[in-house]
């Protein structure tokens, strides 16, 4: 299997480290961008990542590709059954909806003078406090647990301090603070660590 992802993709780490903590191989594949024909060949989308099957199928989006990996994968869930799947889920979708404010924000601040939106980048960064807040309101909930909600949370607040680091999210909420520091010291978060 190929993962089809960019470096510092938070989307894309967050499925490598789910494949990595469930035990699986897979081959990391670097396109030069998301625009890439070789990622619109497999997802019309054209985003990262992707996941190539030895089939000559393709998975996307990254919950879906998560989801795969946890089912084929060994050990325990990282999606439950039952009535704790739809927290975990909808925790993933407040990490990933993270995720999305982040990279928007992050590619509209680098859109020439002139058509760039303070507007939009302002509504991204409230979007994306709002949100930490509200991880950080509920971390008892995922904390001591590694699933897929933990995962993507933890994947998207080092995002931020990759690509915003003046989105001061740990004065905001320093157990999150502490929380995440732990997360990334797991040989999985390690293993994928962004360069900055
Ligand atoms: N919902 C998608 C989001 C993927 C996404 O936004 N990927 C970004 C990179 S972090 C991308 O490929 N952007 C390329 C583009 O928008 O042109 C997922 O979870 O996989």
């Amino acid at each position: 299997m190929q993962l089809i992802t960019l470096p510092l993709s938070p989307f894309g780490r967050k499925a490598h480290i789910v494949a990595l903590e469930k035990g699986l191989d897979l081959e990391i594949v670097a396109p030069p961008s998301g625009l890439d024909p070789s990622v619109a060949a497999k997802n019309p989308l054209a985003k990262v990542p992707v996941l190539a099957l030895a089939t000559g199928d393709a998975l996307y989006d990254s919950p879906v590709i998560c989801e795969y990996f946890d089912t084929i994968g060994n050990g325990a869930l990282l999606i439950p059954t039952g009535d704790e799947r739809w927290p975990v889920l909808r925790r993933m979708a407040l990490a990933d909806g993270i995720m999305d404010a982040a990279v928007a924000a992050r590619q509209e601040s680098i859109r020439p003078d002139g058509e760039r939106s303070q507007a939009f980048m302002d509504k991204q960064r409230q979007s994306i406090v709002r949100s930490v807040d509200a991880a950080a309101g509920e971390l008892q909930s995922f904390a001591g647990q590694l699933r897929l909600d933990s995962i993507a949370m933890a994947v998207a607040l080092t995002y931020l301090d990759v690509r915003h680091p003046g989105i001061d999210w740990r004065s905001r909420a320093p157990e999150l603070d502490r929380w995440h520091a732990e997360m990334e010291k797991r040989p999985s978060f390690a293993a994928t660590k962004p360069a900055a």
